[in-house]
């Protein structure tokens, strides 16, 4: 199929909150998405996908004011430093959006006029104890008083204030019944099951209206028609979605293309924003619904909690810059079931470079085609006719794909990557059983034949682990004469290594990982 006749894919990260500096947690989730997009795009799949930062709201206003910063430069310093990141990691976003772009302000006054056209939007007064840091209000029974005579949030731990203000609100709890009515329909919807139990427990057990506007502070979209009011910043923020897409334009090429989303990707601590919420405000304004919410776990730091305050908190490019890019990538999707929450150390990640990376995959490939080099004139050797163990392997890595397309379709990373990984062990216990150093002197095409199946069997798994591992994948096809474009497509990998193919000289693509030297 070519890419017309496959549908557009549209997937998308959480934007991240700019008043401070990206962390593990939000490379996480960026190279998880980069992996899903790549996957697509390689499956014939037209893809747009968006990640950026979400810039409004108090948070940010009062983070600035503490640096001496308007919040809009604080915006732009941090957004530049989340934009950064996406570059370290190799993340092939089509759009970085800032929810202070022009084309956002529009959208979000849009929907919310649709909104409000729906009697969906109405004016009253909002008293409670409001946490800053979570931008939510909390009833009494939500908090406690600590020793310090201040009252927190129980479920956030973050300070709570009594605020009474004027605000617009919106309808949510007439939307309880629909919402479920949509869980009912598409058990997809979100995922994975645990987690979206979760939101549907919530949902039944009553919804409230929804503050949806301030007016104690400015920075914000204004509400249309009445601009001493800015509007909640989750309004704001989850139309993001809709503005990359071309939203207001619902006539556009864009939007008619791309919207609904087919996924969003996001982290356990705001799936009720986008599982209840976002449907709200969408089937408010008479838009059609994502297709998936993805919701993924909390890495932490060998199981403690990054924070700033125990200087636990691991920068992306450290990390890189320790391990490696695509170590880390395959490490994070790998190691961690997408969904659940994961811990991540030194050892672990050396654990997987070494074993999975350096020995499993490297010295596969290293090993074969330094054969070849030597014994095939640096060709792709011409197979003798196929033994049953041949054609078993053969056979166990052409069944990758469904099995990789169907792990994908669920972002079940893991499990797809787990399954490569056991084709080449299986490939590897076949090199050494064949033995093809020791039919180099007794049946030279015999060893032609071990040589061809396992280069292909490399070429299959350097095909697949392109989403994950882009830069290693693409060296390695480099060094199996693979060019690129169609060859290293998923739909090349049906057609055949062709023998005689011009190898050029191998190169190790997976070091082992070296403790450095004590300094
Ligand atoms: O929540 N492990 O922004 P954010 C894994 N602006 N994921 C983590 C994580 C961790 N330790 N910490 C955070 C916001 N995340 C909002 C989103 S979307 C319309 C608005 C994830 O910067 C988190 O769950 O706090 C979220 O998906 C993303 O990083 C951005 O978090």
């Amino acid at each position: 199929m070519t890419s017309a006749e496959k549908s557009p894919f549209y997937i998308t990260t959480a934007i991240s909150y700019p008043n401070g500096v990206p962390h593990i947690g939000h490379a996480y989730e960026v190279i998880a998405t980069d992996a899903m997009a790549r996957f697509k795009r390689l499956d014939g799949h037209e893809v747009f996908f968006m990640t950026g930062t979400d810039e409004h709201g108090l948070k940010m206003q009062q983070s600035a004011e503490k640096e001496g910063l308007t919040a809009k430069e604080l915006a732009d310093r941090n957004s530049a430093a989340f934009k950064q990141m996406s570059q370290d990691l190799g993340i092939s976003y089509d759009r970085f959006i800032r929810t202070t772009d022009p084309d956002h302000y529009a959208a979000s006054q849009a929907i919310w006029k649709k909104m409000e056209a729906n009697g969906d939007i109405y004016l009253s007064k909002y008293e409670g104890w409001y946490s800053v840091r979570d931008e939510a209000y909390y009833v009494e029974d939500d908090t406690v008083v600590k020793e310090d005579g201040l009252r927190y949030s129980k479920e956030t731990d973050t300070l709570v204030t009594w605020t009474a203000e004027e605000s617009y609100f919106f309808r949510l709890s007439a939307y309880q019944e629909k919402l479920l009515a949509l869980y009912e329909a598409h058990p997809d919807f979100g995922a994975p099951q645990s987690r979206f139990n979760e939101v549907i427990s919530f949902v039944k057990r009553g919804l409230e209206d929804l503050s949806i506007s301030r007016t104690t502070f400015d920075w914000g979209v204004p509400v249309p028609g009445d601009e001493k009011h800015v509007m909640y910043v989750w309004v704001d923020a989850l139309t993001n979605y809709l503005t990359g897409a071309g939203y207001p334009d619902t006539e556009s090429e864009s939007f008619k293309k791309f919207w609904p989303a087919d996924v969003h990707i996001i982290g356990k601590d705001i799936s009720r924003f986008h599982a209840i919420y976002w449907p709200a405000f969408l089937m408010s304004a008479g838009l059609e619904l994502p297709k998936r919410v993805m919701i993924h776990g909390f890495l932490t730091n060998n199981g403690v909690k990054m924070s700033k305050s125990l200087g636990n908190v691991v920068a992306p490019r450290d990390f890189v810059e320790r391990y490696g890019l695509d170590q880390c990538r395959f490490f994070f999707l790998r190691e961690v079931p997408f969904g659940a929450d994961g811990s991540y150390n030194h050892e672990a990640i050396v654990g997987r470079m070494n074993s999975d990376l350096a020995n499993n995959f490297g010295n596969l490939a290293q090993r074969s085609l330094s054969m070849v080099a030597k014994n095939c004139e640096g060709k792709v050797p011409v197979p003798g006719a196929f033994t049953a163990e041949d054609q078993a392997l053969l056979e166990q890595a052409g069944k990758l794909l469904e099995t990789a397309r169907g792990a994908f379709e669920k972002q079940e990373f893991s499990r797809a990557l787990e399954a490569i990984w056991t084709v080449l062990g299986d490939t590897n216990a076949y090199f050494a059983e064949q033995a093809p150093w020791v039919l180099r002197k007794t049946d030279v095409e015999r060893m032609n034949t071990v040589l061809y199946v396992t280069l292909e069997v490399v070429r299959i798994v350097a095909i697949l682990a392109q989403p994950v591992m882009p830069s290693s994948s693409a060296k390695l096809l480099e060094v199996l004469g693979q060019p690129e474009g169609p060859a290293r497509l998923f739909t090349a990998i049906a057609a055949p290594i062709q023998p005689g193919t011009e190898l050029p000289a191998p190169v190790p693509v997976f070091p082992r990982y070296e403790e450095p030297a004590e300094a």
